[in-house]
């Protein structure tokens, strides 16, 4: 009896080849594996400026301003289940400091508002119908707090714990957790010294699986833009030592790409908002992206290997738009039908090494998420020939490494076979969770995936090929691309030709383009362009991650003929671009 126990393992050897490859030494836990999984969450902003048309509310709005007319936490689970979505992830609360549930430790939530007689909970109806609908739940919690008092101070430390306790504790598992780097001026004019380790620890003691989003992780990092566009290069693995969130946080081209060989894994996720701004607003309305935008980002996200949250802001009915939900219904109808056909499903795959035959280039065919293609330890450079029964057209071709051993391939390239000859037709970095290759339409019988650089011997686990018949390859387009730079010290005078009746005003950067944005301004008007009135003095929320027109609503409407925009402070300093100044 003890002689075959011991044999045993030895004729699993023989009968099998090589074992499995060894794992590369920064690997993702299993809940990050799990995470990354989800591939498609719905991103949710709302709060005191879905009423106020700001992106970002200063502290001092009143309670009251959050009444939504026909709260509805079920139609937003039902939207994001019906387009797919694996999560919801909720700004319980934004930098304005307004919680969505009444939290102990605040006097500026849900509870003090007249929205339910001041007994609604926006978390609690959220967790409750993400279950119904088979949605994980996820909170954004931001630090940066313009309305509590302790702001600035140590004390706010603890305040911010007893709010994640609150949060975190009451409803649920959650699977994420989003910190946000922001770090601006409390109520006092004072900035807060974060004790992340203990925002870290009190996550982590109630919520052990929640991925902890921030600029640097440590579950999972942004991916440097509001674009929704991860870098064609984008390593999970990240360098994190002397980083930290906001200020402190790697180059935005780092989190873009990751680190090759990084310290850390921490995979990129990919926010962005099917609308201009973060909160929804009626002005934008018709501006919600087309399909082919979400088209362009499902690419650039989900098939650049990083996850994709896309934010849906409810309106101030506490209910999502038909605007945004008729888009997100078009958007989960083309990547159905793009997605339905695998023609690798019967294709034949051949290895030009092998390691043995539980490791067999089928694998990748299985459907089978631990399944995999394995070649041996020492060999870097595989080549996959993949033969069709007959000549086939198609555009797309979906990798995916076998990432809880690691991401290891390093450069890529697809070949066709054309009258005999191979022709190289792309060549790639990355790989990752997946990656989707936009390849021109090629008419074929045999393609080959030549890894041309790894730093592991490879191991993949899918291969899938498409002809997507939908998606044009649009160029990211922005009505705001063009425009002029200014220095700092420059006014923006505009004229409307006579005296009007102004309600507000837009300010629009230079969209990707050149120069700085106005980060704070101060406004004035002229009835005769010689004698000029104060309008207002404020500042363009959240305008450096995402250049966006910004459209400033006034307290009073105004009469004037003339505007006029002062910098009162660009980021960077010195200069700034403008493609449009006008009156609304
Ligand atoms: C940013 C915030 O400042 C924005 O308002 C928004 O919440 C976005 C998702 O993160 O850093």
């Amino acid at each position: 009896m003890k002689n075959i126990l011991i044999l045993l393992p030895l004729l699993a050897l023989s009968a099998c080849g090589p074992g499995q490859p060894a794992p590369m030494d920064v690997i993702p836990t299993q809940a990050q594996v799990r995470w990354q999984q989800m591939e498609t969450n719905m991103f949710v902003h709302f709060g005191p400026n879905t009423f106020s048309g700001k992106e970002w509310g200063d502290g001092t709005e009143a309670e009251d301003m959050f009444n939504p007319t026909a709260m509805d936490c079920r139609q937003w689970a039902a939207t994001a289940a019906a387009a797919g979505f694996k999560g919801i992830i909720i700004t319980a609360k934004h930098h304005d400091g307004f919680c969505l549930w009444p939290n102990p430790v605040s006097t500026h939530t849900v509870a003090q508002s007249k929205w339910m007689d001041g007994k609604g909970d926006v978390l609690k109806a959220l967790s409750e119908a993400c279950k119904e609908y088979g949605l994980k739940f996820g909170v954004y919690i931001s630090p940066w707090d313009r309305n509590d008092p302790h702001y600035g101070s140590p004390e706010y430390n603890d305040v911010f714990v007893k709010t994640l306790q609150s949060a975190l504790g009451d409803y649920g598992p959650v699977f994420e957790q989003w910190f946000d780097g922001a770090n601006g001026e409390g109520p006092n004019g004072k900035r807060q010294e974060y004790d992340w380790p203990l925002f870290h620890k009190t996550v982590r003691s109630l919520q052990p699986d929640a991925q902890m989003f921030s600029d640097v992780g440590p579950g999972c990092r942004w991916v440097g833009n509001e674009e929704g566009c991860a870098g064609r290069t984008n390593w999970s693995t990240l360098n994190v030592e002397g980083f930290s969130p906001g200020a402190g946080s790697p180059p935005v081209d780092t989190l873009n790409r990751g680190n090759r060989h990084g310290q850390a894994w921490i995979p990129a996720e990919t926010d962005v908002s099917i609308r201009p701004g973060w909160f929804w607003r009626e002005s934008e309305n018709g501006r919600v992206k087309s399909l082919q935008q979400l088209l362009r980002i499902y690419y650039e996200s989900i098939g650049r290997n990083s996850l994709l949250l896309l934010n849906v802001p409810p309106d101030t009915r506490g209910r999502i738009h038909e605007a945004d939900s008729v888009r997100l219904r078009e958007f989960r109808a083309a990547l159905d039908e793009i997605f339905a056909k695998d023609l690798a499903a019967d294709a034949l795959l051949e290895a030009s090494a092998k390691r043995g035959n539980r490791y067999k280039a089928a694998n990748l065919q299985d459907g089978k998420y631990d399944s995999y293609w394995a070649v041996p330890d020492e060999e870097r450079t595989p080549t996959l020939t993949v033969t069709f029964p007959e000549e086939r057209t198609f555009n797309r071709v979906l990798l995916q490494e076998y990432i809880p051993l690691g991401q290891r391939v390093s450069s890529f390239a697809i070949d066709v076979l054309s009258e005999g000859q191979w022709k190289e037709i792309a060549a790639e970095t990355t790989i990752g969770y997946k990656r989707i290759v936009l390849i021109p339409e090629t008419t074929t019988q045999a393609l080959r995936i030549r890894i041309t650089g790894a730093d592991a011997c490879p191991v993949l686990n899918n291969l899938e090929i498409y002809q997507d018949r939908i998606y044009k390859d649009i160029a990211t387009a922005s009505e705001y691309q063009t425009g002029t730079v200014h220095p700092a010290t420059e006014a923006q005078t505009l004229d409307l030709g006579g005296v009007k009746d102004i309600r507000g005003f837009r300010y629009a950067p230079i969209y990707r383009g050149e120069g700085g944005v106005i980060t704070r301004y101060r406004l004035e008007g002229s009835r005769d362009g010689r004698r000029w009135f104060p309008i207002r003095e404020g500042m363009f929320g959240n305008i450096v991650n995402n250049p966006i027109p910004q459209d400033v609503p006034l307290r009073d409407e105004v009469q004037a003929r003339y505007l006029r925009l002062t910098p009162v402070e660009t980021v960077p300093e010195g200069s700034y671009g403008i493609a449009a100044l006008e009156a609304l």
